[in-house]
């Protein structure tokens, strides 16, 4: 097992990022955001690999696989968040640190987003800092497995 590695998992539409709503969500697409953290993991010594699913199976099947690949996740359910106890039966099944992550304030719109699968399972919870969120969240995964 990598004890170093810090796997990011987003859900169901983050895929578009950068192509729709950016009034929301901003410019940066998933590619922009992986190489940013990628770059900035290398500087911290761990290693940070991403993965993406429209399927609640298949980001379930991701969080199994970190159970021996991954020392820390970091996971933007997408929708899933507000509705997955699957998601959330997953995660409580990973030993290592989890942080929620949204690239928007959920609490801040409607109120089907203001209730939270994930938060009740995870250590950190980081929403409202746009894609910068997702380097503020690898900071503090490297930060947390290195000091583990
Ligand atoms: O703010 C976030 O990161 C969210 O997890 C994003 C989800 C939303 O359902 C959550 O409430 C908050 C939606 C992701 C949709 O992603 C898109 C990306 C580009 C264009 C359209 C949708």
């Amino acid at each position: 097992m990598s004890v170093q590695e810090i796997l990011v998992i987003n859900g169901p539409n983050l895929n578009l990022l950068g192509q729709r709503q950016p009034e929301i969500y901003g410019y940066d697409t998933l590619a922009s955001i992986e190489e940013k953290c990628s770059t900035l993991a290398k500087e911290l010594g761990v290693s940070v690999r991403f993965g993406q699913s429209n399927h609640e199976g298949a980001i379930i099947d991701m969080i199994h696989e970190a159970r021996t690949k991954s020392a820390a996740l970091i996971i933007n359910a997408g929708a899933y968040t507000h509705t997955s106890v699957a998601i959330h039966d997953a995660l409580k099944t990973f030993e290592g640190y989890i942080i929620e992550l949204h690239i928007s304030n959920p609490h801040a719109r409607e109120e089907f987003r203001h209730t939270s699968w994930i938060s009740p399972v995870a250590h950190a919870v980081m929403a409202g800092a746009g894609a910068y969120g997702y380097e503020l969240a690898t900071r503090l995964a490297a930060e947390k497995i290195k000091s583990a």
